[in-house]
């Protein structure tokens, strides 16, 4: 039988659909059929396991699975929860899924900031990060836990502020609440025990986190190409996002402009765009790069 490396990953949900479009942009070939808990990768000898994204660290920590992708404020949570120590341990973060584990209370609270906190109920779903913010910064708040729609627990009068995650912000503020205080910031991370792995196992892996991290690099990195002054290259060169030494290429009958072409390994925005128009740059080009193996 040959050996296959197992991944955790979400089945349904807010994380399910950018882990699987990651491992599709590594190359991985496999469909998501119907409440299977195994699904197959087809050309790499690699299963997925389909789960609860609150099941993953553990997963992970027993050996049911060899990775997993999980959000980081899950990771925490449950390494904070659990009555033993869990052996799982970030190996990459993913940069997908970002949110912020925030504490928000309602504009009419008294509740304004985390001084007024000492004495008060805070409704939340992660008892365990809560629980450990409260110590360490010796405020004496009691924790109310919840299972979900925790930001309705002001207005129901269960509690006098919330903490949860928040992303676009809209649900606090459909909620009448704000946000006074980031207790965590997170975003999908890919995990492993500190077991030692099957050495096979350990090739895949390897090859794994070599692709995902191309496919990272590659998501920022761009190719620019564009016309400009001769006497403008410094210039140009000085402000191109993360890159090395531009190609500098002739332009037939011209002696005034040169094409450059330059890898950036970090964002392109628009006000470097409008930067390089400024020092005479024309026809500016901003290409996406698909794949990257250095
Ligand atoms: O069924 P399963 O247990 O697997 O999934 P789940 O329901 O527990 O989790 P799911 O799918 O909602 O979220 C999975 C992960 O996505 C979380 O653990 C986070 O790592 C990440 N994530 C990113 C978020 C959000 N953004 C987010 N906004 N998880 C939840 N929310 C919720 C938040 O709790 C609040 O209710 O969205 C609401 C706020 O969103 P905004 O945009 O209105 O601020
Ligand atoms: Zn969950």
């Amino acid at each position: 039988m040959t050996t296959r490396l197992r991944i955790a990953l979400q089945k349904k949900g807010r994380l399910a659909d950018d882990s699987f479009a990651l491992l599709k942009k590594c190359g991985l070939r496999f469909a998501i059929r119907g409440s299977g808990l195994l699904a197959r990768v087809k050309n790499m000898p690699i299963d997925l396991l389909l789960v609860r994204d609150d099941d993953i660290p553990s997963f992970v920590a027993n050996g049911a699975s060899d990775i997993g992708i999980v959000g980081e404020n899950v990771l925490v949570e449950e390494q904070l929860t659990h009555t033993n120590k869990l052996d799982a341990e970030i190996i990459m973060r993913l940069g997908f899924s970002r949110c912020k584990l925030c504490l928000a209370s309602s504009e009419k609270s008294n509740v304004k900031d985390t001084q007024s906190l000492d004495g008060t109920r805070i409704a939340t779903t992660y008892p365990g990060v809560l629980g450990r913010y409260l110590k360490d910064n010796n405020i004496k708040a009691k924790s109310v836990e919840m299972k979900g729609a925790v930001e309705l627990a002001p207005s129901i009068g269960i509690a006098d502020s919330i903490c949860d995650l928040v992303s676009s912000g809209a649900t606090l503020e459909a909620n009448g609440l704000k946000a006074f205080k980031t207790i965590l910031e997170s975003e999908a991370v890919l995990i492993n025990s500190t077991r030692t792995l099957d050495p096979i196992k350990k090739d895949i892996l390897d090859k794994l986190i070599n692709r995902i991290d191309g496919v990272l690099k590659s998501s920022e990195t761009k190719y620019i190409m564009m016309n400009a002054p001769k006497n403008k290259i410094d210039a140009i060169t000085a402000i191109l996002p993360g890159s090395d030494a531009p190609t500098i290429i002739p332009l037939a009958g011209n002696d005034e402009l040169v094409a450059m072409q330059a890898v950036c390994t970090e964002n392109v925005f628009w006000e470097t765009l409008e930067e390089l128009k400024g020092l005479g740059a024309r026809a500016i080009l901003v290409l996406p790069i698909e794949k990257m193996m250095s």
